[in-house]
């Protein structure tokens, strides 16, 4: 069945126009005034509404297991909460053990999002280093629509890797086209303060945030940065906190080195005050990392997003509910780490972007959508309202209010760190594969028909960057001495 929104303006990161937008077999077959509803149509009035590429959430983890417990957002629940957030694409994480095959973790994650409404798509993340691994990155990359694979350098003795793998691991990213990705804090120090915090009977989550300063995520993003930049590769910071971090992307990017930065909802509007709550449970709510900085790294976020330091949006989303973060009760080191924001972060975005004059509504769909289908190599695709394009929409409503709430929310886990806050601006309809899956505050949603969507590896932006690094390659100096005339 055919579906076309009428009265609407459309917002492009590059273009708005007031325009009806024609979608059928989940693809937009025509945006344009006054356009006819074929016979049998599904008609929706977006009344003066805007019409939007459906945002796309590069960074979440549904059902991942993590510090000895399990996320308790899975991926129907996870999708459809995202579907009601106004996001039609999550780009979620294949997280291997280490020592366990890159492939077995993809094909586990994959059966695991057999449940999801709406569509997904992985990055795979390195967590060790082999001939096994670089060969299956390649197969990853060419056989399974896989063209970005994650570093983590914090979880010392869990996930985390080393300079020698981060610098192999971005080499075969280079050779492959693939983006690679990396979670910017120095693990080691981290650890080290963490023994030392402890062995002070500092235990609670107020000690959190003094285990993981500014300066261990700064260090750890410009040495990623460092490493990328000699082996000749592009690098994506996810997650970035913090003014240290952003200074090492914005001195990279203006010695023209391609270096991307995310950066979540929640750091751009919490901040580091919540660590001092002196009840246990809601302090131990917001443990996550890179953890809520002080007020001033929030303006550097915005100043990013704008200045374009930083490029995309995020979540991070990443659920534990009380009981599971009681696991730290006696030791903060072992709160699972992570908060929610999938079905929040665009109103956040809007409300404290748009609406505070922060953000124009063509970059506010630039960091919820376009750049990141830009990045992962998912554009027109998606991110852009155009014939051709995917039918994956939101109808956003401006004017729109809500107060955030996990009493309200669709999300699995009872706690959200935007909890009160009132927003304006909400989607009003979401599409999703050219149906109407979110409308009047209802979910229009069906366990397992979301969609794997593969993402071709780059070979444009990696041509060119093999190019320059052949041209820039240093030659071998030659042996013949100077005087002797070769024949
Ligand atoms: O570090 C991540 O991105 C995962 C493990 C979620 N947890 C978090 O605190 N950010
Ligand atoms: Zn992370
Ligand atoms: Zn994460």
């Amino acid at each position: 069945m055919s579906l076309l929104i009428r009265g609407g303006t459309v917002v492009n990161a590059d273009y708005t126009t007031r325009a009806d937008v024609l979608c059928d077999g989940g693809v937009i077959q025509a945006v344009g005034p006054d356009l006819e509803a074929p016979a049998g149509a599904r008609v929706v009035d977006a009344g003066g509404a805007l019409v939007m590429p459906g945002g796309i959430d590069p960074h979440t983890h549904m059902e991942l297991p993590f510090m000895g417990t399990v996320a308790s957002e899975n991926f129907f629940t996870g999708t459809a909460a995202g579907l009601a957030g106004g996001n039609t694409l999550i780009i979620d994480f294949v997280i291997p053990q280490p020592q366990q095959s890159l492939l077995e973790a993809y094909e586990q994650w994959r059966r695991k999002a057999d449940k999801a409404c709406g569509d997904y798509t992985f990055h795979v993340a390195v967590t060790w280093w082999s001939d096994q691994v670089e060969e299956e990155m390649g197969v990853l990359a060419r056989e399974h629509g896989v063209n970005s694979f994650k570093h983590f350098m914090a979880y010392k003795n869990a996930i985390m890797v080393e300079d020698d793998v981060l610098m192999q691991s971005f080499r075969r990213c280079l050779e492959l086209g693939a983006m690679p990705t990396v979670h910017a804090e120095n693990g080691e120090v981290v650890y080290l303060m963490q023994k030392a915090l402890l062995e002070a009977g500092i235990t609670g989550p107020e000690a959190h945030p003094l285990s993981r300063p500014a300066e261990v995520e700064g260090e750890a993003a410009n040495r990623a940065i460092s490493i990328a930049g000699m082996v000749g590769a592009p690098l994506y910071v996810v997650h970035v906190s913090c003014k240290e971090a952003l200074e090492a992307i914005a001195r990279a990017r203006a010695a023209g080195q391609r270096v991307y930065g995310e950066v979540l909802a929640q750091h751009l509007v919490v901040d580091d005050s919540v660590y001092r709550n002196t009840d246990w449970a809601e302090a131990a709510a917001y443990v996550m990392s890179p953890p809520f900085r002080p007020k001033h790294h929030q303006d550097a976020l915005w100043a990013g997003l704008v200045n374009g330091t930083a490029q995309t949006t995020a979540t991070d989303h990443c659920c534990f509910c009380a009981d599971q973060k009681a696991m730290g009760r006696e030791d903060f080191t072992r709160i699972p780490n992570g908060t929610a924001g999938i079905e929040h972060r665009m109103s956040v975005l809007w409300s404290e972007g748009v609406r505070k004059g922060r953000l124009t509504p063509q970059e506010f769909v630039a960091l919820t959508s376009t750049n990141t289908a830009q990045i992962f190599n998912l554009y027109p695709q998606r991110g852009r309202v155009a014939p051709g394009c995917d039918a994956a929409l939101v109808v956003w409503d401006p004017n729109g209010t809500q107060t955030l709430s996990a009493k309200t929310h669709h999300q699995n886990v009872d706690f959200t760190v935007f909890e009160g806050m009132e927003v304006t601006g909400i989607p009003a309809v979401t599409v999703s594969d050219g149906k109407v899956v979110w409308e009047n505050g209802q979910l229009h949603v069906e366990e397992g028909v979301g969609r794997y969507i593969p993402r071709p590896t780059f070979p444009v932006v990696f041509d060119a960057i093999n190019i320059r690094n052949e041209v820039l390659r240093p030659r071998p100096v030659s042996r013949t001495p100077s005087h002797e005339v070769t024949p």
